[in-house]
């Protein structure tokens, strides 16, 4: 499957022969780091190989277009509830430069107690499916293809089906996964002898197929009441589930520690986190790193999500991480919605961007006080650990309520989340292995009656899943209502005729998201603002975010909303849009030339910040490519503009002609090109006139060279200038 860059995702291709389909490549892959890497008109320190196909930063186009990659891997989680709609966000991401696609359910794959084959989507999200994660890598291995970057695909190897899972998604090439057992235990109720005796086999069918395994500590900090002082306990777990790890055959090297700081402003939250990932690092050198930003403190507000997202990347530019993880600044209020969690992969690459080369500058001040607090975040964990021990170890600690508590330990407050070794799902289900037992994989944790030394186990019985593909068996989705060829029915049929809606959450879903201040008191103005949701035929509008402005004056309201329309394509205005010319180009025709335009607001017209927005240097007007602009007043007689023009032999002329009333702006535009004949200038003289009703064939029509209606840009008016004039040089 091959994917051009102007052409959409055809999910039909990828459900082709999905049956035999095989990964391209297994195992994690990082960034290929490059020092001092020039890009564009600057030399980067910390950056990687740059993509083939992707899209900038907004400001880029500033630098040239420059679309530099930075060291670490970056993470984007991706949720939709349905696997052909993350498909397509898998794309977008990897344009805006992810390399690491976690994909999560909406509900817990940790209560599926069995591997699931072929069944259900939609309700309750996205199981993981050998169809969904198939059909996932061989999206990215195309996707690959088209950025030029190897793209990791993640997912999460817990719950009762933990093994199974593990082997799944070594057969299908999955490259990153979480594993951790406690997360199981504490998080998900299932019995902690089942969970760990799973994780053993888990991990080893991990370490073998190259998967890089990130551990839940971090949800000890997303569950805390108060998530700063969870931090004794996360260097235990980090360090419970590191060495379980190893002792599994994991090698260092695939075991990352998921990392959160623990704060948000208005907490002080350099001053707390930071040490926090100093004292970790410290701790687990040797390990890599995945920081993923905080969503604890995460509220319906975007922008206060994005800031407390920028500070947590900064912690790991000047500390030390592999893997910076992004969760969409949406999570508080909704399931993720893709142009969101593309704003979260755009925020950790412009925050890496922006502190390209800071440890070069910057260097984190080892002084007492730091040394102390650092030393404080260790000596805290070490007391956890000893009571630990103390307690007859991990389960009965687990039991006693030691994990989650809120107090900061050694304070307790008798909160945790204890349970009981005897109970949980899968509890009584750990049974003694045979001596005879033999493993259905070559990956395996302990003994195994198939092994023989100098040769693979399975030879002994032809052969298994992981050494031999053939043998795997791929079972379709069964569910005949709900499955992927049933879902696309309306969307493909509506393809077909033209048809268009908005989307945000699943394939032309019609969300839409309207953004409104209500100058009231917030309850009357939350119904109000509902109330005119309705009014734009908004069905189901729900408020996502409300933002106190003033409690008498107003506030201001995002809310979603189902526009239940779609458009024709057939029937949409079909502009040839020409694009401009870049502003190298322009530069570097007009300055050398010294062309004269000469401008004004004609007629009886007053409204001239239009026109000096296109004239003036300030914000990007003509005048920064080298046009010499002779700007002569408001409500100025189209004779004198030209006379003025005549004059200074100005080579273009550019009226703003805002009033329409009664067809005027249509009798000056009409009039000046008659005047511009009359006395002989036409012919070496542009005529460009601007205008809220202006339109380019409007112009036209009443004999000018061009139009430029709302939205024009200096540069698009000094584009249109360069090509004009130098069509007639070359004429
Ligand atoms: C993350 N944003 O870390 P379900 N195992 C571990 C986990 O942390 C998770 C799961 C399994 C977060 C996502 N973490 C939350 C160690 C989930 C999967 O929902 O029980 O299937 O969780 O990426």
């Amino acid at each position: 499957m091959k994917l051009a860059p102007d052409q959409k995702l055809d999910i039909r291709e990828v459900l082709k022969d999905l049956e035999h389909y095989r990964p391209k490549r297994k195992g994690w892959t990082w960034r290929v780091r490059r020092e001092d890497q020039q890009i564009g008109p600057f030399i980067y320190r910390n950056t990687s190989e740059t993509l083939k196909n992707s899209i900038p930063l907004p400001s880029a186009h500033n630098f040239g277009d420059i679309d530099p990659q930075c060291d670490f891997v970056i993470t984007t989680e991706i949720a939709s509830g349905r696997f052909e709609d993350d498909l397509r966000r898998m794309r977008m991401a990897a344009w805006h430069g992810a390399d690491h696609i976690m994909v999560i359910r909406t509900t817990g794959q940790s209560h599926i107690d069995g591997l699931i084959e072929g069944t259900p989507e939609g309700v309750g999200g996205v199981p993981i499916t050998r169809k969904q994660i198939r059909a996932s890598r061989k999206t990215l291995d195309a996707i690959e293809e088209e950025v030029g970057r190897p793209i990791n695909f993640h997912s999460y190897v817990s719950g009762l089906a933990g093994p199974e899972i593990a082997v799944l998604f070594a057969e299908e090439g999955v490259n990153g996964a979480h594993q951790d057992p406690q997360y199981n235990v504490l998080y998900r109720d299932i019995n902690m002898h089942r969970s760990f005796v799973d994780a053993a086999e888990a991990k080893k069918v991990m370490a073998d197929a190259g998967i890089l395994q990130l551990d839940g500590a971090h949800n000890a900090n997303a569950t805390a009441k108060e998530a700063w002082k969870a931090t004794p306990e996360l260097f235990v777990q980090h360090a419970v589930n590191t060495a379980y790890s190893r002792a599994a055959g994991m090698p260092p090297e695939q075991i990352a520690l998921s990392t959160v700081p623990p704060t948000a402003p208005p907490a002080p939250k350099m001053r707390l986190d930071l040490p926090y990932a100093i004292a970790l690092r410290e701790m687990f050198e040797g390990y890599k790193f995945r920081a993923q930003q905080n969503t604890r403190y995460m509220e319906a507000n975007t922008q206060e999500a994005t800031i407390t997202h920028v500070f947590d990347t900064l912690i790991s530019r000047l500390t030390r991480t592999d893997v910076q993880s992004t969760i969409t600044p949406d999570e508080g209020r909704n399931i993720p919605w893709h142009f969101n969690s593309i704003a979260g992969v755009n925020t950790a690459r412009q925050t890496l961007m922006s502190t390209d080369g800071l440890g070069d500058l910057l260097a984190i001040r080892e002084n007492d006080s730091l040394r102390q607090q650092v030393r404080e975040f260790k000596e805290r964990a070490v007391l956890f650990l000893e009571e630990i021990m103390e307690q007859g170890g991990y389960y009965a600690s687990v039991a006693a309520g030691q994990f989650v508590d809120s107090g900061h330990y050694p304070e307790r407050k008798a909160d945790g989340i204890a349970r009981d070794p005897k109970r949980g799902d899968g509890a009584g289900s750990v049974i003694q292995r045979r001596p005879d037992y033999g493993a259905p994989v070559c990956s395996h944790f302990g003994n195994n009656a198939y092994a023989v030394t100098g040769k693979r186990p399975c030879e002994a019985y032809g052969g298994c899943t992981l050494c031999d593909p053939a043998k795997i068996r791929y079972i379709d989705e069964v569910d005949p209502t709900d499955n992927v060829e049933k879902r696309l029915e309306q969307p493909r049929a509506e393809r077909e005729v033209g048809l268009l809606r908005p989307e945000v959450e699943k394939h032309g879903d019609g969300v839409v998201c309207v953004t409104l201040f209500v100058p009231a008191r917030q309850r009357l103005a939350e119904a109000a603002a509902l109330e005119m949701a309705k009014h734009m035929r908004l069905e189901n509008p729900e408020v996502i975010s409300c933002r106190l402005m003033h409690p008498a004056e107003g506030s201001v309201f995002e809310i979603r909303g189902i526009l239940d329309t779609a458009v024709r394509l057939e029937d949409l205005p079909v502009h040839i849009h020409k694009e401009a010319l870049p502003d190298t180009e322009i530069e570097s025709w007009v300055r050398p030339r010294h062309i004269h335009v000469v401008a004004a607001t004609v007629g009886e017209d007053e409204h001239s910040v239009g026109l000096r927005e296109i004239l003036d240097i300030k914000h990007g007007g003509i005048e920064k490519y080298g046009f010499h602009c002779n700007y002569i007043g408001t409500s100025v007689p189209l004779e004198r503009v030209l006379e003025v023009a005549q004059t200074t032999g100005a080579q273009a002329v550019l009226i703003s002609t805002i009033v329409t009333h009664a067809g005027v702006h249509k009798q000056n535009m009409l009039r000046l090109h008659e005047l511009a004949a009359e006395r002989g200038l036409r012919s070496r003289l542009i005529l460009i006139a601007g205008g809220t009703l202006v339109t380019d064939d409007f112009a036209r029509e009443c004999g000018l060279d061009a139009g430029f209606g709302r939205g024009t840009k200096g540069r698009d008016v000094a584009s249109f200038l360069v090509e004009k004039l130098r069509a007639a040089e070359t004429e």
